[in-house]
């Protein structure tokens, strides 16, 4: 008798863990967006976007698995006219952006673009995005080489780091002239 009725629950069973399988990659797939490319983990790209401003940042935690050190040298997308690598420092009480070369990434050591620090500016995007809308993104590094991924929206609708996200056009400009 059970030699005849077990069989049938084990193929519900194999369906049942093939589709939790495949439901499991999907998910890891679409929602925690990391990428491993040879030394370098590319984790949780985020794309903040002030709703009705042309500028925005991204955000990303790079880390570097390596023995020898990387440099984040650029980003680009489709999405934008320009992107370009911000530090943001704080001079007389005013968050003010800076343009710079490059992010050094350490061997061994993960840096965190943030809010308030390192980030990608994005100037000038092409066409609206909504909330949790992917965009695709491509950064280049001095030893990697360029890696692609897909980086999450998210829209800021709080006062917060708006500066930065905005990106006062008049603050770049002037600072892209200064020689310091
Ligand atoms: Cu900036």
């Amino acid at each position: 008798m059970y030699k005849i009725i077990l069989p049938i629950p084990r193929r519900i069973l194999g369906f049942l863990l093939v589709t939790l399988a495949i439901f499991i990659f999907l998910s890891t797939d679409s929602f925690s967006h990391d990428k491993i490319h040879g030394s370098l983990v590319l984790i949780h790209p985020l794309i903040k976007i002030v709703p009705g401003s042309p500028n925005a940042a991204l955000y990303i935690e790079i880390a570097n698995e390596g023995k020898l050190q990387d440099r984040l040298i650029g980003a680009e997308c489709d999405c934008a006219r320009k992107m370009a690598l911000h530090s943001q420092i704080i001079e007389d009480g005013i968050a003010k952006m800076r343009h710079i070369d490059s992010i050094i990434i350490p061997p061994e050591t993960s840096i965190e673009l943030l809010p308030g620090g390192y980030h990608i500016m994005i100037m000038g995007l092409r066409g609206t995005y909504e909330n949790n809308d992917t965009i695709p993104v491509k950064f280049t590094f001095e030893n990697q080489g360029i890696i692609s991924m897909q980086a999450l929206v998210e829209y800021v609708v709080t006062d917060q780091n708006r500066s930065s996200l905005i990106g006062d056009e008049k603050i770049i400009t002037k600072e892209n002239h200064i020689h310091h």
